[in-house]
């Protein structure tokens, strides 16, 4: 990282399912866009996709691939450290230390726990309960300024907070306190299928969702099928959960306003708006699945990136780990 002035970002997707447009307009687009302002870490998050049971080989190929569509969105190898959080295993011991100065009673809250618990209702294990803890450790080594999420990571931001300032209150400024980035419009696309729920890229229903290598006639007709009312009216209105989904969408990708969009649609039908949703996320994916595959297969170059990443973010995270231990209390290591 070449500027020691700047701010510090720290943000992860887990590798399960596909990256979908929720995930790209949520995080990795803003990710895109502050990387030129921060020192960056992006990390594809393994350890975290483990409370729910994954296939071995296909999480292996999986966390490769994410890495690349990072690189494919317009995330800089040269400017960000991009790495396997399980490369770093600074990442493991922190959050065994900071699962000591957090309660049960905070975690017991948590939303995504309690829906995790009931989609997985035969294997509710240990590390989904303490997932936030991990979450915390990823955020606090690093010293992170801010933290680019989807909304549904508000939860879990604020008790990273919580437990630094616990921490910090016991053993003085250890760590810096975070704040998180969400966007404006895109802090939460919906599915297209139940525009009640939130996007998700462990959805089964593939229709629900769209992949950011998805190729054109799948997201058109994808697009053409998103469950909306028969209103035909393009305004953001309480309750019109599917039409309101889609003009998000569209203001996230084409930057523009709301209100523009109101306009620009006013007297058309949702039949002409879906047409003009298609057609831009149609545009703004093209390059990134081109892109996508003309890195895919460079075994070398991705090889070079984690390396190069993992040992970089193991600088930084010995630091604040070293830190930590001298805090606590642990006889100083003599090696
Ligand atoms: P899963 O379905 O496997 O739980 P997910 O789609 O929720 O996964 P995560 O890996 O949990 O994806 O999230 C990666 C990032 O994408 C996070 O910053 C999260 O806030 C953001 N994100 C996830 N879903 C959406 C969504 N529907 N809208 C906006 N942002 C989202
Ligand atoms: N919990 C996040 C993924 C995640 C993350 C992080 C995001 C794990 N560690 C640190 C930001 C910072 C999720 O999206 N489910």
């Amino acid at each position: 990282m070449e500027n020691n002035a700047k701010k510090i970002i720290f943000s992860g997707i887990q590798p399960t399912g596909c990256i979908t447009l929720g995930n790209y307009i949520g995080a990795l687009k803003n990710w895109v866009e502050l990387q030129n302002d921060y020192n960056c870490l992006f990390s594809v998050v393994d350890l975290h996709s483990i409370t729910v049971r994954q296939d071995s080989a296909l999480l292996r190929k999986r966390c490769k691939e994410f890495l690349v569509q990072y690189l494919a969105c317009g995330i800089d190898a040269e400017k960000n450290i991009l790495f396997f959080q399980s490369h770093v295993p600074q990442h493991a011991e922190l959050s065994w230390i900071l699962s000591c100065y957090t309660y049960m009673g905070e975690l017991s809250r948590m939303t995504q726990y309690k829906d995790k618990c009931a989609k997985h209702a035969d294997n509710i294990n240990a590390g989904l309960f303490t997932y936030p803890v991990l979450m915390a450790a990823d955020i606090l080594l690093y010293q992170t300024d801010l933290v680019p999420v989807g909304s549904d990571q508000k939860q879990h931001l604020e008790i990273a907070r919580d437990i630094a300032m616990r921490f910090n209150g016991i053993y003085g400024e250890v760590f810096k306190i975070p704040e998180g980035f969400t966007p404006k419009e895109g802090a939460r696309i919906m599915s297209l299928q139940d525009p009640t729920s939130k996007m998700s890229k462990s959805d089964p229903n593939e229709n629900g969702f769209i992949s950011i290598l998805d190729n054109p006639d799948v997201i058109v007709r994808k697009i053409k099928r998103a469950v909306t009312d028969s209103d035909n009216v393009i305004k953001i209105r309480e309750g019109h959960d599917g039409i309101n989904n889609l003009i998000n969408i569209y203001a996230s990708i084409t930057k523009k306003s709301i209100a523009d969009i109101e306009n620009e649609f006013d007297g058309k039908g949702y039949g002409d708006f879906k047409q003009s949703v298609a057609e831009a996320v149609v545009e703004e994916l093209r390059p990134i699945r081109a892109r996508y595959d003309d890195l895919i297969n460079n075994k070398d170059y991705i090889e070079e990136i984690y390396k190069n990443g993992a040992y970089a973010a193991q600088k930084l995270a010995s630091r604040t780990l070293s830190k930590v231990h001298r805090k606590i209390g642990f006889v100083d290591r003599k090696y």
